[in-house]
């Protein structure tokens, strides 16, 4: 966890391109010829142009997460779990020095990620024609948890009912964001970090289809009818449409703002059933984009089928999600210190809420409270959690929790809410808070001084499921109602899980 919170910091004082250019007096690593010793050791797993391969890319928005001494301990010594081998007795302190400084170099000029190169990045594992209509194992479908194991980019398919795994598998390196499933929960899709889109069915645990729709990517989304996927890239500035079927590309939006003049990265996509679209915040511009999720698939033109609606808002959001009807947007900016509402039938801003400490607004959930529908946050600079009342969005508590966290969980079916502190001192520590009173009303240490986060619940809100966030880490199952622990199962640092029930009925509880 000690990378988290390196990469948090990364992330909010941007330091990662400006590291390149620090000097340590003694500092020999100017004199090596950096570009040489990439070729030589690194391009075969990485890609000559950096931008992977085996490996993952290597550039300044990848790495900014991890940090600079980071980058140069895993050349030093590699990775453990993976085939990064250590290159510290090959290598010499300039050697490395100069390396970690030419990773963190910017692209110039950015190489292009079009239709062409997404096209050749392609490949289908499995013809549809061929699947089965039954799944290959017995077990409740909806039910199932998909649990991402971030230590060895691995993804495990879990029975929700007994516990015990299913299926375990390679993922992409560096998943990123919520996978998404289609309604009947039989697909499920990932992004990893490098932009990989990746369409895996969960009845034969076998992946359909591979593309690469961006070199750095945030997230994406899938339409409710389950027939488009979303993409919302860093690198380059884009945001991409794709026929899930086969993850064929249908439209690539270069993102730009209305004069054409500034381009834009984009900071997440997210499908709003109600309204039948793709809602995307831009990062570099003050606008947020609208795209119709299907549109006519009669019409050809693709900027016909799919065209962008503007909303201009008062600065860029870096995150933000919706009320539960899907009329307002609530969005956030990473140095702003207010969240913002936007109405999107008007396409207008209408109220501002506090929202002090950074909020991870993905992360934001919905519950009833006295009668008005409230939503809760936990923050990544605050120890508290914040819930608005939705109807005036004023703040009715704050409620003061041991330290800031990533993550928030509820279900219909649990008065419970569940957050994390792991980025506090007291990383080790879950927090129960009662929805009812807003108290909090529990605090559990799954292990002591080993990171604990996300959280989960089943299908039936019964139990939850927590992530120790280390390499020699666990899922921990407690009973929702009585916080027993009731079941441990070891997995690689595991990060999200996701309950496919909870996910294709978009409960109030959990992410969409
Ligand atoms: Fe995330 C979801 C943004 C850092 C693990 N994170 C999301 C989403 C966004 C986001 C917009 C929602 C996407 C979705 O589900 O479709 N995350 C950001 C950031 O801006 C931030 C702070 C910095 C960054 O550069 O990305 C950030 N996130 C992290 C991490 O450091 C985490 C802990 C480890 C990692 O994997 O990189 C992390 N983020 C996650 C996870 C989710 C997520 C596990 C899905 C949560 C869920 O339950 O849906």
């Amino acid at each position: 966890m000690r990378e988290l919170k390196a990469f948090i910091i990364a992330a909010i004082l941007t330091v990662a391109a400006g590291a390149a250019a620090q000097t340590v007096p003694g500092d020999k690593s100017a004199e090596v010829d950096a570009k040489a010793v990439f070729q030589r050791e690194c391009a075969s797993c990485h890609g000559e142009g950096r931008l992977g391969g085996q490996g993952p890319a290597l550039l300044p928005e990848s790495l900014g997460r991890i940090g600079v001494a980071t980058a140069a301990e895993t050349i030093r010594n590699g990775r453990p779990a993976t085939q990064m081998e250590g290159f510290g007795k090959k290598l010499s302190d300039a050697e490395i020095a100069a390396l970690v400084k030419f990773v963190n170099t910017p692209l110039r000029p950015m190489p292009v990620w079009g239709m062409e190169e997404m096209l050749a990045s392609r490949e289908i594992s499995v013809d549809p024609a061929t699947l089965p209509e039954k799944p290959v194992f017995n077990a409740d479908l909806l039910n199932l948890f998909v649990v991402v194991e971030a230590g060895d980019h691995h993804v495990t398919i879990l029975n929700g009912d007994t516990f015990e795994p299913i299926h375990r598998f390679q993922s992409r390196f560096a998943l990123h964001g919520g996978p998404k499933f289609t309604p009947d929960g039989r697909f499920v899709f990932f992004v990893s970090r490098d932009g990989w889109v990746t369409k895996f069915d969960i009845y034969i645990n076998q992946v359909m289809a591979e593309i690469r729709a961006g070199i750095n990517a945030r997230n994406l989304a899938l339409s409710d009818d389950g027939k488009v996927v979303a993409v919302a890239n860093y690198l380059p500035n884009t945001l991409v449409l794709l026929d899930a079927t086969d993850l064929k590309p249908l439209k690539i939006d270069t993102v730009m703002d209305e004069a054409a003049k500034t381009p834009s990265r984009v900071s997440a996509v997210y499908q709003a059933a109600p309204r039948n679209s793709f809602v995307a915040a831009l990062k570099d511009v003050p606008e947020i984009w609208e795209v119709p999720t299907n549109g006519d698939s009669a019409i050809v033109d693709a900027d016909k089928r799919f065209p962008v609606r503007r909303i201009k808002v008062g600065e860029p959001l870096d995150d933000f999600f919706f009320d539960p009807d899907y009329k307002f947007l609530i969005g956030s900016s990473r140095d702003g210190t207010r969240g913002i509402v936007v109405d999107l039938d008007k396409g207008e801003t209408i109220a501002s809420i506090n929202l002090p400490g950074l909020p991870h607004l993905g992360s934001g959930i919905f519950w009833m409270y006295e009668g008005h529908p409230v939503m809760a946050t936990p923050h990544l600079r605050e120890p508290a959690v914040s819930v608005i009342d939705l109807k005036s969005w004023k703040t009715v508590k704050t409620i003061k929790t041991p330290g800031p966290g990533f993550f928030m969980r509820g279900h219909e079916k649990s008065p419970y809410a569940w957050t994390d502190v792991s980025l506090g001192p007291q990383k080790d520590t879950l927090v129960v808070i009662d929805t009812r009173s807003l108290e909090i009303v529990k605090t559990l240490t799954p292990e002591p001084g080993k990171t604990a986060s996300h959280i989960e619940f089943t299908r039936d809100g019964r139990y939850v499921l927590a992530s120790i966030w280390e390499m020699d880490g666990a899922l921990v199952i407690y009973d929702a109602q009585t916080f027993k622990e009731i079941k441990r199962i070891p997995m690689v640092k595991p990060s999200g899980k996701y309950n496919v029930f909870n996910k294709i009925t978009l409960s109030a509880g959990t992410s969409h």
